[in-house]
């Protein structure tokens, strides 16, 4: 399988976040893509591919063209309004609040375009968010071009990431730019599936509304797991996408067996809708070791869940999320790449 991947996604370093009240360095860190990166040479994957360059047009096609404007302006005003150190929003407008109108300010602007503090912005992280969208639409170009399967390494994840919004380390949701590029480039239909262990709210409510892209998302319960707000059984879509957004919440402490019965229906549906491409926004933090999760999946069941995903007979990008146990992610998506060739 092809992989792509771009150094780029190295910019966005030193980035922190706020656990139980002190501010510790981000769980979404560099080494993740390098140690995905070095294990795709370990066990012999196949070539990696630098990402060809693309303007912004494809991202306007599932964001608001004012979101992915601001982005490459965030920091740049953030340092020219002479704060110093990282951008992080820290306002929101919720209930109560004016959220119809962009305001001025830059720091306002943060809390506008994002729906929680885990979007933070340094020098170099605007680069890696553009570099992350254009990893996505390269290997996208590769399955368009006929290779059964290809693997984007993508560092941001997308998959948090709204049509106006950004968030839990998201900006650009790469997952949903691929899917309506491939929308726009001859496929009639395409179906998302979702194994990171956090709902990919982004996602949903992006193909909330039509029945031209499914939604299939395995992830932690809301009602107790992060983002919260969104990833319930009972969202099943509204209007013409009624019945095409599907949500399998799992309770913290869920193993392979419980999971592994999810991802057979998930599969089930998928294959019923009959898309002509399958994309897999492929989280690995399902991992019993996760700092920041509460599945319980172990390394041997990752390529399992490649070699299920293989029996669906779709060309198939994966994408990759989320997964913060540095050193296993590696192993585990690897894992699923070589289960899902191997089948
Ligand atoms: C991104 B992906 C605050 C906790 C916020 C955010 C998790 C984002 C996960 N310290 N946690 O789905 O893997
Ligand atoms: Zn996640």
């Amino acid at each position: 399988m092809k992989s792509v991947y771009s150094e780029r996604h190295k910019g966005h370093a030193g980035n922190v976040e706020l656990v139980a009240g002190a501010i510790v360095p981000a769980f979404e860190m560099p080494s993740r893509a390098e140690f995905i990166r070095a294990r795709i040479d370990e066990v012999g994957l196949g070539p990696v591919l630098s990402p060809a360059a693309h303007t912004l047009d494809a991202a306007k096609r599932v964001h608001r063209a004012d979101f992915i404007d601001f982005l490459p302006e965030a920091y740049p005003r953030w340092k020219a309004s002479g704060r110093e150190g990282s951008a992080i929003p820290f306002t929101w407008p919720t209930r109560g609040l004016r959220g119809d109108k962009a305001p001025e300010s830059i720091e306002a602007l943060l809390g506008y375009y994002s729906f929680d503090a885990g979007a933070t912005f340094v020098e170099g992280t605007w680069d890696a968010i553009k570099s992350s969208y254009e990893v996505a639409l390269t290997a996208a170009g590769l399955v368009k071009d006929g290779e059964r399967a290809a693997f984007a390494l993508c560092r941001p994840p997308g998959h948090h990431a709204g049509s106006s919004f950004m968030g839990g380390y998201c900006f650009i949701n790469n997952a949903a730019v691929a899917a309506q590029w491939f929308r726009d480039h001859g496929a009639g239909k395409v179906a998302i599936l979702d194994v990171d262990y956090h709902h990919g709210n982004g996602t949903q409510e992006i193909f909330y509304e039509r029945d031209d892209v499914l939604v299939v998302n395995l992830h932690g319960d809301p009602a107790n797991e992060y983002p919260f707000f969104l990833g319930y059984a009972d969202e099943t879509g509204a209007g013409k996408g009624d019945g095409f957004n599907v949500n399998y919440p799992m309770p913290a402490g869920t193993g392979f067996d419980a999971w592994g019965a999810a991802l057979e229906e998930g599969c089930r549906k998928v294959a019923s809708y009959k898309p002509d491409v399958l994309l897999v926004s492929l989280g690995v933090d399902t991992f019993e070791k996760d700092p920041i999760s509460a599945f319980k999946l172990k390394t041997e069941h990752y390529p399992l869940i490649g070699a299920r995903i293989a029996k669906l007979g779709l060309p198939t990008l994966f994408v990759m999320e989320g997964g913060y146990a540095v050193a296993e992610i590696a192993v585990n998506a690897v894992g699923v790449l070589t289960g899902f060739e191997g089948a």
